[in-house]
């Protein structure tokens, strides 16, 4: 059964002004070369690649009232948000190519106004080490891309949290993260605060990748008619994606990781993707970007058997 989208858009967002460590400006090249386009094709859809957006330098400032960089970090959302809106406006399946995760702002305020707009529900899974829910009072370093559920959650600079069709942009309880491993101290609260739903390693340890997708794939059915993925690399355990500023040990491996994309594809709900964190200066050759495109190949369906029935089990 086929689910893969017709016809599918690249946006590149070459920055990394919501992180600590440069480099993951590199990321939408990195991707390029690691071939995400050919495999894409090779799977049968359509892709235009939309090019990079061009928003302003690092300017590498400590952080003000607890923000690093945030007219900067602003002014990327507002590019990316209208990019991924545009390329769901025609038809096309936008995948997000970062660029530091401060970018899933935008690009979520894009896709909830075309839900909006569209009368669909959204929701969203966040692959992450990280569940990114600081807020200038819980942060321990004014690194922004350590706060975008926050902020999508209306707890933020109203630069960000007024990027989107309303206030707060996303409604949290509609977030189902994987992978998690680590959350500062105050953190924990507002992410039990504000009703999100965290699978983190422990759980797929005692439980197993397969019990843990199938649980968040039908929370997400449950959530929206349009599923959002956002696949931070710092997902993947660093012995297999060193090319990530933040790495945490702990996270899934190959098989854990491939069998959470294949369950994606075979839930049949993604909409719109983002590919977050990668940065070369970080890796070894461009194997976290290669291992990034073989991911999401497993993603839009690719598989080692054909199947002669399908696998999907959530509906709305
Ligand atoms: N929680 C830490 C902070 O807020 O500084 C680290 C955040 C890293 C965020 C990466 C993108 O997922
Ligand atoms: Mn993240
Ligand atoms: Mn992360
Ligand atoms: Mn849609």
């Amino acid at each position: 059964q086929k689910t893969a989208p017709e016809r599918v858009s690249l946006i590149g967002a070459p920055t990394d002004v919501g992180a600590g460590r440069r480099g993951s400006s590199m990321g939408p090249e990195a991707l390029r070369v690691a071939g995400l386009h050919k495999m894409l094709r090779g799977l049968g859809m359509e892709v235009v690649d939309r090019g990079d957006l061009i928003g302003p330098l690092n300017p590498e400032e400590k952080p003000v009232n607890g923000y690093r960089n945030l007219k900067e970090v602003a002014a990327w959302n507002g590019l990316v948000r209208d990019a991924m809106y545009e390329a769901l406006k025609d038809g096309d399946f936008p995948i997000l190519m970062g660029g530091d995760h401060c970018l899933a702002v935008g690009s979520i305020a894009g896709v909830a106004k075309h839900c909006h707009e569209a009368g669909k529900s959204l929701s969203v899974l966040w692959l992450d080490a990280h569940a990114d829910f600081n807020t200038p009072d819980t942060s321990p370093s004014g690194n922004i891309h350590g706060m975008p559920i926050a902020c999508l959650a209306g707890h933020g600079p109203k630069e960000l949290t007024g990027l989107g069709h309303a206030v707060p942009i996303l409604d949290p309880t509609n977030v189902i993260q994987v992978g998690i491993r680590s959350v500062d101290a105050a953190e924990k609260e507002l992410v039990a605060e504000n009703g999100l739903t965290v699978y983190d390693m422990r759980q797929i340890d005692e439980h197993g990748m397969r019990r843990v997708m199938d649980m968040a794939l039908a929370k997400a059915a449950e959530a929206g008619g349009h599923m959002h993925v956002s696949f931070d690399v710092d997902f993947l355990d660093p012995s297999i994606a060193p090319g990530v500023p933040t790495t945490v040990p702990g996270g899934p491996n190959y098989r854990e990781a491939q069998l959470c994309m294949e369950m994606i594809y075979d839930s049949g709900l993604t909409c719109s993707l983002d590919i977050m964190e990668l940065n070369p200066a970080f890796d070894r050759g461009n194997m976290t970007a290669e291992l990034a495109v073989e991911l999401v190949s497993s993603l839009f369906g690719e598989q080692t058997l054909a199947r002669t029935h399908s696998n999907r089990k959530y509906s709305l």
